[in-house]
């Protein structure tokens, strides 16, 4: 990552007047002396550059310039090169005093909006004076989202991290290719659909159709059948296949249809890279194995659907979790919009697909999981890794090296 060009990189500047704490925020964020700090107003002359890997952003460059509010002939260069700084700016953070919002802070507000650069304040020093009520109706009533903080104590850093990802463009999450990079063009591809309970009336779910027109966009071409039908499919076939993939639930069968020498995945797996991190979730299937009787496991469903009977995440996953452990596992499930804040206290998270959420909001909830120290993998990878198939559907991305990219680059 050390060695993505600097304009591919999401430049975050920050920007505030002197002595408002500006260097010492970015050492904050950077994790290191990157900038010179003192208490004499006027420190920080040129912008200062510092590249890093910001997960789940990917890699970035913090910008840390001079104060807005600098004078004299000199000063007034300075102010130049900040302004200058704004121009390849894709996030801002305002850094201010809690008490201190006024003109200038107006100013660089105006500023960042005029070129639609999202930014957010930072209110800083809380540690010495807490946000007067006054500066927080104003901001709210501008729109203006805010963060107290202070770059001195760490307090609130967790939340100016949330914020720059909130603030970064969708477009910084763009995913990777689903299937196309893996299947060469002329190529064909078999798309196991089961066709149960669970699958809508009259339709084909939303991965499925993806898959599809991932194809025809390679200018290669699929066959869609049942698991049942695959191994007739197949025999029929007078070349091999490039590629099958499979739905989660019938892998097992189709694993043992598919001979070895042609790849298989899921659609699981295909949407775990798409959508969010494929190495940190199939790192979080190693937890499983080491489950105990008496564990705490976080089933995180995205949307709110109605359960089934034979519930995925409900009943059919807890109950493979609590094979491996040899016991009792206590499994949370929280379904809707919100990850929860709290997820101390458990050994394991698994997420559902995420197929109605973005990319953005899955690679926040895989930051979360990283930042608190828990594990996360999926429902397909679960399911892959319980029934023993995991580093068969995995392969695909290992041999191709396609595996995983956390953020593609415009
Ligand atoms: N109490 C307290 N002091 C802080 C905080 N952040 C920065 N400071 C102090 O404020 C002074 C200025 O900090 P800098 O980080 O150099 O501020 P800056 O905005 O980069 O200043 P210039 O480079 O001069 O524009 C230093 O003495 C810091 O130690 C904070 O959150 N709380
Ligand atoms: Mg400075």
């Amino acid at each position: 990552m050390q060695h993505t060009p600097k304009g591919l990189r999401l430049h975050i500047g920050i920007y505030g007047r002197r002595n408002a704490g500006k260097s010492s925020l970015l050492n904050r964020l950077v994790g290191q002396k990157a900038a010179i700090v003192s208490a004499t107003p006027g420190t920080t002359t040129d912008p200062v550059e510092k590249t890093i890997e910001f997960l789940p952003i990917g890699p970035v460059v913090f910008i840390d310039t001079a104060g807005i509010d600098d004078t004299g002939a000199l000063g007034e260069l300075r102010r130049e090169r900040t302004l200058q700084a704004i121009d390849r700016t894709d996030v801002a953070i305002l850094v201010t005093e809690t008490h201190a919002w006024g003109p200038y802070e107006e100013e660089l507000a105006g500023l960042l909006r005029e070129r639609e650069i999202p930014f957010f304040v930072v209110l800083n020093k809380a540690d010495l004076v807490a946000p007067p009520a006054d500066i927080l109706e104003r901001l709210t009533a501008e729109g203006i989202d805010f963060q107290p903080a202070s770059a001195l104590t760490g307090e609130g850093m967790d939340a100016v991290r949330d914020r720059i990802v909130q603030a970064a463009p969708e477009a910084w999450f763009e995913p990777p290719r689903l299937l196309g990079d893996l299947l060469p063009a002329g190529e064909l591809a078999i798309l196991v659909v089961p066709i149960d309970l669970g699958a809508p009336k009259g339709r084909i779910i939303l991965p499925q159709i993806m898959a599809i027109r991932d194809i025809l966009d390679s200018d290669a071409y699929c066959m869609v059948v049942k698991e049942r039908e695959l191994k007739d499919a197949l025999g029929r076939l007078n070349r091999k296949p490039s590629l099958v993939v499979c739905d989660s639930q019938v892998v097992l069968k189709t694993a043992a249809d598919t001979p070895p020498d042609i790849p298989l995945t899921t659609f699981s797996i295909l949407m775990a890279r798409f959508k969010g991190d494929l190495a940190t979730l199939a790192h979080g299937t190693g937890v499983i194995e080491r489950l105990k009787s008496g564990d705490r496991v976080l089933i995180s469903e995205a949307c709110s659907h109605h359960p089934l009977a034979d519930d995925i995440g409900r009943v059919k996953i807890p109950r493979w979790l609590r094979q491996f452990a040899g016991g009792q596992v206590h499994c949370d499930v929280v379904a809707g919009p919100e990850f929860p804040e709290d997820i101390s206290g458990y050994k394991l998270i698994v997420h559902c697909g995420g197929c109605m959420i973005n990319r953005k909001n899955m690679l926040s909830r895989i930051f979360r999981a990283r930042r608190g120290g828990v594990p996360i993998t999926n429902y397909g990878m679960t399911i892959a890794y319980v029934q023993g198939v995991l580093p068969r559907v995995m392969a695909p991305f290992l041999c191709t090296g396609a595996s995983n990219r956390s953020i593609s680059h415009r």
